[in-house]
C-alpha cells in the first residue's frame, strides 16, 4: 500500500504555518491518456515557469508511480532522481517544457483514488491529493493551470470519453479504438482534473444564463438507470437560476456534464464542468429513493454546482483553507434548499445534523478548528467542522452583516480572487470592507476549536428583568485556554400570561464572557426566547421552567425556536429520568398534544417537533453516558406518548393517508407525520400496530413509506419482521442502493439483539467492503446505535475494529472517516473505556496500517 504507515514510523504532520509559494508554477498542462483498466498509459507535458528567484529544482508529486520516461524541452532526460515517491528534475532556466509518462492500473485501485475502476466503467477521483497517483505533478492547489486532455480507449467498451471544459475534437482508430479531446479554458488546480469513460447514456438538457448564453446539460449513467435521472436534472437547473439570482453567479461553459458511478468515497465532486457523483445522490425514482432521499439529491446536485464559483473560480491556496470553499458552499446548498420548501423543517433538520455529527466531533479527541493548523492526512479533515461548523460561520457573518452588506461581501470576493487560490482570511476581508465593520474578534471562529456554551439567565424584579450571560469555550486537544467569541443571539421576550411579544427581535452579540442586558417596563412576567433560529452554532443554558418551554413550543413565533424549546423539555425529561430512574411524562404529552393537534401547523414541522431526541443526542447531554439507562428512559416516555395520546396518533396517521405518491412540500410532510404516527403507535403497545405497519409497508407506492413500514417492524419482534425483511430483500434484489437501505435498517435497529444480527450480516452474500456505501450501511450505521454498538459485552466495538482492520487494507480514507464512534471511549464507564481503548490499540497496532487510520486511531487515544 502506498501510504503505509506503523505505529513506529514517525508520522509527516503538514502545519498551516510552513505555507510557501510554489517553487514552479505550470500555466499549462497536457495530459494524453490511453485507456485500459488493466495498464493505462498517460503521457504528461508540463509548461513550468520559475516562481521568484531561487535555485531550487522541480519537485513533482507522484504516489505509487514508476517514471518510463521523462524529457526536458524535447530531450531525454538524465539529472532527475526519486525522492521517495515523488520525481525531481533539475533545471536551469525560467521556463521549460517536462514530459513524463506512467502506467497505471485503474482495476486494481481499490482506494478509488486517482483513476479507477467502477462498474465497468473508468473515473477519477482527484480531490485532495489523487491527481499524484495518475502523473507526476505540484498536486496542491495554489498551482492553477490550463489542461488539455486527450482520451484513447476501446470503442466498444468505453463509448462515452468525458473530461473537464468543451468537447473540442474525437475520431475513429484503428482495432476498434477512438478518441476525444477536451480543452478547459479556465485556470484549475489539479484536484478538480476529471475523466471519465464507459458505456453511458445521458438525461440531456439545457440551461440559458443570464446573459443568453445556452449550456448543454448531461446527466450520465448506464442505461437501466436512465429513468431515474429526471429528479437530478431539474435540480440541477433549480441550481443554475437560483446562483444566477441570489449571488449573481453565472456558469461559465458550453457543457456541464454530472456523472453517477456506484463506487465512491463521499458524496460527490465538483471536477470543473464534469461532476462525478456517488450514485444514491442521482438515482431516484418514486419506488426506490424516499424523500430524503430526493432532498439529499437536489442538495448536492446544488452543492456541486455552487462550487463552481465557490471553490473553482475562487479555489484554496492550501488545504487548510478547505473551509473556504466546504463552509461557504454548505451555506449556499443550505440556503437554496430552504428556498425549495420549508424554510423552518430545514434549519431543523440542518441543526438536528450539526448536534449528531459536529457537536460530538468538537468535544472529543478529534477537534479541530475551522481552520486547522496541522493534519497528517488531508482526508481525515473533511470534516462536519469544517463543512457544517464551517457553513455556521458563515451564516453568522450573513447575520451580523444582513442580507444586502453580505451580498456585496461576496460580490466583493468573487470579484478580486477569481481565477486565484484564496484564504480564510481574504474572505473574512471582504465582509469586513463591505461590510464595514472590524470582525478581529469574530475570527476566533476560525481559529478555536470547541462549542461554546453558554448560560442565560433571566431575572426578574417587579417591572425590570435583568438577563444575564455568560460564555465558555471549553478546552480541546492542545487548545487547553480560550478566549471569549463572538455570540449573535437573536432574542425575544414574550409575556407568560398572555403569549404576546414584549419586544421585537434583538440581535446582540456577546463578545465578554459575561454580559448583562436589562429590560424595562415590563407588564407581565417575561418567558424568554434565545438563539431564535439557532443564530449561534452553541449550547445554551437557560433557567427555564417546564412550564417556559410548554408555554415557547406553542407560542413562539420563531419555529425553530418552538421545535427547540419542545427538544428541550423532552430533554430534560430524558435526563431527569436517567438520573433518578422517572421523571414526570405529562408535560411532554401536553406539550405533545398540543402540537399534534394544532392544525395551523405544517405538517413536516409538526413531526420534527414531536419527535424525541435522539439516544445519542441525550448521552452527549450526561456526564457518563449509559446507553441502557438512556434506551429505557427514551423508551419509557415513548409508550406513555404512544398511550396516552392514540387517539391523536391514529387521526394524524389516518390525516396524513395520502392517495397517489406526490413530491411536493406538503405529501413529504404528510408521509413523514405518518411514519412518526405509526412509530408511536407501536410503541403504544396496541394489538394492530404490526399490522398496520405491515400493511404501511406493503400496500406502499413509494419507499418512503415502504421504509417506515419496515423500519417500524424492524424495531420489533412480531414474525411480520422477517416476513418484511424477506420481501424487501427479494423485491430490491440487484439494487444496490436498495439493499443498503436494507442492510441499514437492521444495523439500526433498536433491538436488544442487533450487534448479534449485525455479524451475521457481514457474512451475507450481498454484503462487501469494496463498496463504500455498502461498507457503510451496516458498520457505519451500526457504530452510531448506541444502545447495539456499546453492548456491554464489548462485542460492538471488537466487530466494528475487525471490519475497519479488513476495510483499511482495500480503502483507507473510508475506514479511517469510521473510527470516532471509537474514539469517544472517555464519556463511558471505565469497563466499557477500556475495551473500546483496546480495540483502538488494536487498530494502532494493525501491521501496514494506512496513515488516515493511524491518524484518526491515534488521535483517539488521547
Ligand atoms: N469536495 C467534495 C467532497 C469530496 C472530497 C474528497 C473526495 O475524495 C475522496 C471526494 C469528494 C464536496 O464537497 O462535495
Ligand atoms: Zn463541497
Amino acid at each position: 500500500m502506498a501510504d503505509a504507515q506503523t505505529a513506529t514510523q514517525a508520522p509527516n504532520v503538514t502545519r498551516r504555518e510552513d505555507y510557501r509559494e510554489p517553487d514552479w508554477r505550470v500555466p499549462e498542462i497536457a495530459l494524453d491518456f490511453d485507456l485500459d483498466p488493466a495498464a493505462t498509459r498517460v503521457r504528461t507535458t508540463l509548461w513550468v515557469e520559475r516562481n521568484g528567484t531561487h535555485d531550487r529544482p522541480l519537485r513533482l508529486d507522484g504516489d505509487g508511480l514508476t517514471a518510463l520516461n521523462v524529457k526536458v524541452d524535447g530531450a531525454e532526460a538524465t539529472g532527475w532522481h526519486m525522492d521517495g515517491p515523488n520525481l525531481v528534475v533539475p533545471l536551469a532556466g525560467s521556463a521549460h517544457t517536462i514530459e513524463t509518462e506512467v502506467e497505471i492500473a485503474p482495476e486494481r485501485n481499490t482506494q478509488l483514488q486517482g483513476l479507477y475502476a467502477s462498474s465497468g466503467m473508468l473515473c477519477t477521483q482527484c480531490e485532495a491529493e489523487g491527481f499524484r497517483r495518475i502523473t507526476f505533478f505540484p498536486d496542491r492547489p495554489d498551482v492553477l493551470s490550463r489542461y488539455k486532455v486527450k482520451l484513447t480507449a476501446d470503442k466498444t467498451r468505453f463509448p462515452v470519453l468525458l473530461a473537464n471544459g468543451d468537447p473540442i475534437a474525437q475520431g475513429d482508430l484503428e482495432g476498434g479504438r477512438h478518441w476525444a479531446e477536451w480543452h478547459d479554458p479556465f485556470l484549475k488546480p489539479s484536484y478538480l482534473f476529471a475523466l471519465v469513460a464507459g458505456d453511458l447514456v445521458a438525461n440531456r438538457g439545457s440551461f440559458t444564463t443570464m446573459s443568453g448564453r445556452d449550456v448543454q446539460l448531461g446527466i450520465w449513467v448506464r442505461a437501466p438507470d436512465l429513468a431515474k435521472t429526471d429528479h437530478a436534472l431539474a435540480a440541477l437547473k433549480l441550481s443554475m437560476a437560483w446562483d444566477e439570482k441570489v449571488y449573481g453567479r453565472e456558469y461559465d461553459l458550453d457543457v456541464f456534464n454530472i456523472v453517477a458511478v456506484d463506487d465512491f468515497n463521499f458524496g460527490a465532486m465538483e471536477n470543473k464542468g464534469l461532476n462525478v457523483f456517488n450514485s444514491r445522490y442521482i438515482l431516484a425514482d418514486p419506488d426506490t429513493a424516499t424523500d430524503y432521499d430526493y432532498d439529499a439529491i437536489a442538495a448536492v446536485v446544488a452543492h456541486e454546482y455552487f462550487h463552481n464559483w465557490s471553490g473553482n473560480r475562487v479555489t484554496c491556496r492550501d488545504w487548510f483553507q478547505l473551509s473556504l470553499k466546504e463552509g461557504f458552499t454548505v451555506f449556499r446548498d443550505q440556503s437554496f434548499s430552504a428556498d425549495q420548501g420549508s424554510a423552518a423543517v430545514k434549519r431543523i433538520e440542518d441543526v438536528r445534523g450539526l448536534r449528531a455529527s459536529q457537536f460530538p466531533e468538537d468535544s472529543g479527541p478529534l477537534a479541530h478548528p475551522v481552520r486547522p493548523d496541522e493534519y497528517i492526512e488531508i482526508s481525515n479533515f473533511y470534516t462536519a467542522t469544517i463543512y457544517n461548523k464551517g457553513a455556521e460561520v458563515i451564516r453568522m457573518m450573513a447575520t451580523i452583516l444582513g442580507p444586502d452588506k453580505f451580498r456585496a461581501a461576496t460580490d466583493l470576493y468573487f470579484d478580486r480572487f477569481d481565477g486565484t487560490a484564496a484564504t480564510c482570511e481574504d474572505f473574512v476581508q471582504c465582509m469586513e470592507q463591505a461590510g464595514g465593520m472590524d470582525l478581529t474578534q469574530f475570527r476566533r471562529w476560525y481559529s478555536q476549536a470547541g462549542t461554546p456554551r453558554v448560560s442565560a439567565t433571566l431575572a426578574q424584579e417587579g417591572g425590570r428583568a435583568r438577563l444575564s450571560l455568560r460564555q465558555l469555550v471549553p478546552p480541546t486537544p492542545g487548545q487547553p485556554v480560550k478566549e471569549p467569541m463572538v455570540l449573535p443571539l437573536k432574542l425575544k421576550l414574550f409575556g407568560g400570561f398572555t403569549g404576546r411579544p414584549m419586544c421585537d427581535e434583538q440581535l446582540i452579540l456577546l463578545k465578554e464572557d459575561a454580559q448583562e442586558l436589562v429590560f424595562e417596563n415590563l407588564s407581565e412576567t417575561p418567558v424568554l426566547s434565545i438563539n431564535r433560529g439557532f443564530s449561534a452554532p452553541i449550547v445554551i443554558e437557560t433557567n427555564r421552567t417546564a412550564k417556559d418551554l410548554a408555554f415557547l413550543s406553542a407560542h413562539d413565533d420563531d419555529p425553530f425556536a418552538r421545535y427547540e424549546a419542545m427538544q428541550q423539555l423532552m430533554l430534560d425529561t430524558l435526563v431527569t429520568s436517567v438520573t433518578n430512574g422517572s421523571a414526570d411524562h405529562q408535560p411532554v404529552i401536553d406539550a405533545v398534544r398540543n402540537t399534534l393537534t394544532d392544525s395551523a401547523l405544517d405538517r413536516a414541522f409538526v413531526a420534527e417537533a414531536v419527535l424525541l431526541p435522539s439516544d445519542s443526542f441525550i448521552g452527549d447531554q450526561m456526564a457518563l453516558v449509559e446507553p441502557e439507562a438512556i434506551f429505557r428512559a427514551r423508551e419509557a416516555l415513548r409508550q406513555d406518548l404512544g398511550t396516552a395520546l392514540e387517539g391523536e396518533w391514529r387521526a394524524a396517521y389516518e390525516g396524513s393517508l395520502a392517495n397517489r405518491f406526490e413530491y411536493s412540500p406538503s405529501a413529504k410532510g404528510a408521509r413523514r407525520l405518518k411514519t412518526v404516527s405509526l412509530g408511536y403507535i407501536a410503541a403504544s403497545g396496541a394489538a394492530d400496530a404490526d399490522e398496520l405497519a405491515f400493511e404501511q409497508f406493503s400496500r406502499a407506492d413509494n419507499m418512503t413509506d415502504r421504509q417506515g413500514g419496515l423500519t417500524t417492524l424492524v424495531n420489533g419482534a412480531s414474525p411480520l419482521r422477517e416476513e418484511a425483511l424477506e420481501e424487501f430483500y427479494k423485491r430490491y434484489q440487484g439494487n444496490g442502493l436498495v439493499l443498503d437501505k436494507w442492510f441499514q435498517a437492521q444495523a439500526l435497529s433498536a433491538r436488544e439483539d442487533t450487534a448479534e444480527m449485525v455479524e451475521r450480516l457481514s457474512a451475507h452474500r450481498d454484503f462487501t467492503l469494496s463498496n463504500p456505501n455498502r461498507a457503510r450501511s451496516l458498520i457505519g450505521a451500526f457504530s452510531v446505535n448506541q444502545r447495539a454498538f456499546h453492548h456491554v459485552s464489548g462485542r460492538g466495538y471488537r466487530f466494528v475494529a475487525d471490519q475497519l482492520i479488513a476495510l483499511d487494507k482495500l480503502n483507507p480514507q473510508t475506514a479511517a472517516k469510521l473510527i470516532p464512534p471509537l474514539g469517544r471511549w472517555k464519556r463511558f464507564d471505565a469497563g466499557r473505556a477500556a475495551k473500546m481503548r483496546s480495540e483502538l490499540e488494536r487498530i494502532v497496532a494493525s501491521p501496514g496500517l494506512s496513515k488516515d487510520m493511524f491518524e484518526q486511531a491515534s488521535k483517539s487515544l488521547d
